[in-house]
């Protein structure tokens, strides 16, 4: 067996992907390929909690593990796979859903800013950890790269493997979230306080992996800033200004404050517009490499292959659980 520490996290195909998802997560899964035994997934299931068209999903599902490869994954190194194809993780969800307690699923603020307002919440976005936690804990994973917000969902899920092992007898392996210093929190483009979502309703909130050099300069022109006109890093008094300094930093390379210093005494224009060709670099190999992948069809090969090597570990652990558990198998 690899003594390589194993990885695993997941992104849900539930909108276009966003330079959120991307410098929050995805740089993140790119650079732990080089030293850790990683796995990858498309959280399909995790996006039916909250409604869409079957057409558009169907297509989101293969854009998302597109641009996964796109953005550096490389398919020989890493285990891609689609979450529905590998169906022990939907029968580790149902056995731990009987470890979890409905008083914890209730706390996670995930689902409470999701269901907030709404007059009819799916049971799936209640459970929603519990699929995760599953996920997670299918592949004995080490370490879940991952943006802050979703760090209460990795210490559920290691609360919940920890009630597991205490009940049963040791089957799970204790998961960390993995969270990168900066850039584990992009805000969003209209308003700083709230995170950058790719399910947000206005698009004009976040950038998107495949938006156009001109949709990304309309964009961040028109991004909010902040009362004065210095280009500062202060998240509290100028928290607009610092997500925008926080892109540029990680797209470009280069510390905040160097940042800083090239724009002293300028305003926030020149600096916007010099953002908006930096993000536009970052994402051009990106969206050459997306064409060119989508146009050879390897998708569904690596998705297929993925999900092959995927079971064979997931079983493993699947077995152990229902045997500790007391199933007849
Ligand atoms: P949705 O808006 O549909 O809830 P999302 O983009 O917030 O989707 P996921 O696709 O499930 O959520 O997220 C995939 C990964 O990207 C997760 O690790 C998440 O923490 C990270 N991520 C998402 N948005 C941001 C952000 N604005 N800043 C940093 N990381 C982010
Ligand atoms: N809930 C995550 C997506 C997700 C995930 C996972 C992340 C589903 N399963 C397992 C890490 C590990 C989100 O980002 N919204």
């Amino acid at each position: 067996m690899s003594q390589k520490k194993r990885v695993f996290s997941g992104i849900q195909p539930s909108g276009a992907l966003t330079l959120g998802n991307y410098l929050g997560a995805m740089k993140q899964w790119v650079a732990l390929q080089e030293t850790h035994d990683c796995v990858y997934c498309v959280v399909d299931l995790h996006a039916l909690t909250v409604p869409s068209d079957p057409d558009d999903l169907k297509k989101r599902i293969f854009d998302t593990a597109a641009l996964l490869i796109a953005s550096g994954l490389d398919p020989d190194r890493v285990i891609l796979i689609i979450q529905s194809h590998v169906h022990e993780h939907c029968e580790l969800a149902w056995l731990l859903s009987c470890t979890a307690t409905y008083g914890e699923m209730g706390r996670m603020t995930q689902f409470k800013e999701k269901s907030e307002g709404k007059e009819s919440v799916s049971l799936g976005l209640f459970t929603y950890p519990v699929l995760m936690a599953a996920d997670i804990l299918l592949y004995q994973t080490d370490l879940v790269p991952v943006g802050a917000d979703q760090k209460q969902h990795v210490e559920i899920t290691r609360d919940i493997a920890d009630r597991f092992n205490r009940r049963y007898g040791p089957v799970f392996t204790l998961p960390e979230p993995f969270i990168p210093e900066a850039g584990a929190r992009i805000m969003s483009l209209d308003d700083p306080t709230k995170k950058m979502s790719k399910s947000n309703q206005n698009p004009n909130s976040y950038v998107t992996l495949l938006d156009t050099p001109a949709a990304i300069r309309k964009k961040i022109l028109s991004a909010v800033t902040d009362s004065g006109r210095e280009v500062r890093y202060d998240p509290e008094n100028k928290a607009a200004v610092s997500n925008l300094l926080t892109i540029y930093s990680r797209c470009a390379g280069g510390s905040i404050e160097d940042i800083e210093g090239m724009y002293a005494g300028k305003g926030y224009a020149d600096f916007k517009k010099d953002l908006a060709a930096v993000v536009t670099d970052t994402l051009r190999p990106v969206q050459q490499r997306f064409e060119d992948i989508c146009a050879s069809g390897e998708v569904a090969r690596v998705v297929k292959d993925g999900a092959d090597k995927a079971r064979e570990i997931a079983r493993v652990t699947l077995g152990a659980a229902k045997e500790r558990i007391g199933l007849v198998i």
